[in-house]
């Protein structure tokens, strides 16, 4: 790794032609590593985030996926489902307006909005903030809905229990296949607006096919926030990992 730029300007008329393909071959691992310390950082607050959340036994939930496939729906209907039964409580990740997170308050649940601006993803020293600035309650769940897109999140760590990918019917089949890495870092996919897939030439079946083509792991849920269709296999799911006896 070259950290002394002068040397560059020393030879600079000797050596044009070569001194400038060396710089930016430099320059580039300099990128790298410069990509590499945020990933570092990111996963050490990750860490903290987590053990923080394992000893007040909070469930986190990191929901990723593009814009507009029902994050905040399935959140406001979730809430709706459990917030007489445990605790809750989201944090929004956008990059402009509190739109989302005016939309859970309406639910009584706590919320706070996190623009990340020009930033695709959330990082888990936001998070980390976030949590500091709202106090959550031991025993409850943590929703953080992140920024809609299917690349940026897929290698930032928040310190999550679970990472859950919603895909909704509408984007077409094919998505899992084209943006696998979002699906591969995940523990469960949505398939949502399952209401809409009648009306579609793309197929649920093969849809669900290709989830399962770039990670087999990946547990199934397939919602219609909007009908309430599967709400109560995924609010079932959600108890057990809090409510214990
Ligand atoms: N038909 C149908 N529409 C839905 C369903 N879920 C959400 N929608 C609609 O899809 C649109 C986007 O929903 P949002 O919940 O705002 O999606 P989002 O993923 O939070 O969007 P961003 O935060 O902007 O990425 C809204 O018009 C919803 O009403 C569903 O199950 N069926
Ligand atoms: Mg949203």
């Amino acid at each position: 790794m070259c950290t002394d730029n002068s040397h560059h300007h020393h030879h600079h008329d000797h050596e044009h032609d070569h001194d400038h393909e060396h710089h930016h071959t430099h320059s580039h691992e300099r990128i790298i590593d410069v990509k590499k310390d945020i990933l570092t950082a990111n996963q050490s607050m990750a860490e903290r985030n987590r053990g923080y959340f394992d000893a007040k036994e909070i469930y986190a939930i990191n929901i990723v996926s593009s814009p507009g496939s029902g994050k905040t729906t399935i959140l406001e209907q979730t809430i709706e489902r459990l917030k007489k039964q445990v605790a809750i409580a989201v944090i929004e990740g956008d990059q402009q307006t509190s739109n989302d997170a005016d939309r859970i308050k309406q639910t009584g649940v706590p919320a706070m909005q996190i623009n990340t601006q020009n930033g695709c993803h959330l990082e888990a020293n936001m998070v980390h903030d976030a949590v500091k600035k709202m106090g959550l309650q031991d025993s409850s769940l943590l929703f953080i809905e992140n920024v809609g897109n299917l690349v940026c999140p897929a290698v930032f760590d928040l310190g999550e229990a679970v990472r859950v990918v919603v895909v909704s019917v509408t984007e077409g089949d094919d998505k899992p296949l084209k943006y696998p890495y979002m699906f591969q870092s995940a523990q469960i996919c949505i398939i949502n607006k399952i209401d809409l897939a009648p009306y579609l030439k793309s197929n649920l079946e093969q849809l669900r096919k290709n989830v399962l083509t770039v990670n087999h792991h990946l547990q199934i849920f397939e919602l219609s926030a909007q009908e309430g269709t599967g709400m109560d296999e995924w609010c079932n799911f959600l108890l057990e990992k809090v409510v214990k006896e």
